[in-house]
């Protein structure tokens, strides 16, 4: 199996990438923010409660993003790989998925790490706002919130995965193909 974490602030371009990425490779697309905004459209008891977080900027408790997971890769035990996209977003987060992929005898391949500058992420947050309808788009000063739970609470994942010197850093600043071709050429190191 080839499972890989795109990894980087608010507005780095995970969605965006790992859209483009998943139709290159056939891997099984986990991005928690999807997950999370489809509890909220069933407006499923879970889909309320983590709204709440959401809409302040906050991550969402670890055990129900956790949960949300570990359901979804029993849900697909005969895929080639995972791209998990805005997952994990703590290190709690990152122990519990290494254990989830151990029991599969697997275990993350690689993370490619989006870097932009935070002026470059705010603004196009906030241009997203203008169309996407989000909740947590919708001002700046939720924007900023987000970016300083990034820097505490998820930066270190991050230094969970250099450990085993799985990190890749990637210049995340240009066009949407640009950034593609940065990400490919890096996979293409790994996957078989
Ligand atoms: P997410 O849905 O994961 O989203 P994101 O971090 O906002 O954005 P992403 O990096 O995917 O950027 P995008 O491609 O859209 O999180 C939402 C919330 O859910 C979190 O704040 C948290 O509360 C909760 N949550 C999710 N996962 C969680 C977890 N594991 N634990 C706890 N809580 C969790 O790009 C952004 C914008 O930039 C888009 O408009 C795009 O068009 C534009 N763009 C992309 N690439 C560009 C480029 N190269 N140049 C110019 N613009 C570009």
């Amino acid at each position: 199996m080839y499972n890989l974490i795109l990894f980087g602030p608010p507005g780095s371009g995970k969605g965006t990438q790992s859209e483009k990425l998943v139709e290159k490779y056939g891997l099984i697309h986990l991005s928690t923010g999807d997950l999370l905004r489809r509890e909220r459209a069933l407006k499923t008891p879970l889909g309320i409660e983590a709204q709440q977080f959401v809409d302040k900027g906050q991550l969402v408790p670890d055990e129900v993003v956790i949960g949300m997971i570990s359901s979804a890769l029993d849900n697909n035990s005969e895929a080639r790989g995972f791209l998990f996209d805005g997952f994990p977003r703590t290190v709690a987060q990152a122990e519990a998925l290494d254990r989830l992929l151990e029991l599969k005898k697997s275990e993350i391949s690689q993370v490619l790490f989006l870097e932009v500058n935070e002026e470059e992420l705010i603004q196009r947050l906030v241009n997203r706002g203008k169309t996407s309808g989000r909740s947590d788009d919708a001002d700046e000063n939720i924007q900023r919130k987000r970016q300083e739970v990034y820097k505490n609470e998820t930066l270190p994942v991050a230094a969970h995965y250099s450990k085993s010197k799985k990190v890749t850093q990637i210049n995340g600043m240009g066009s949407i193909d640009e950034i593609f071709s940065r990400l490919t050429g890096q996979i293409e190191k790994k996957i078989n």
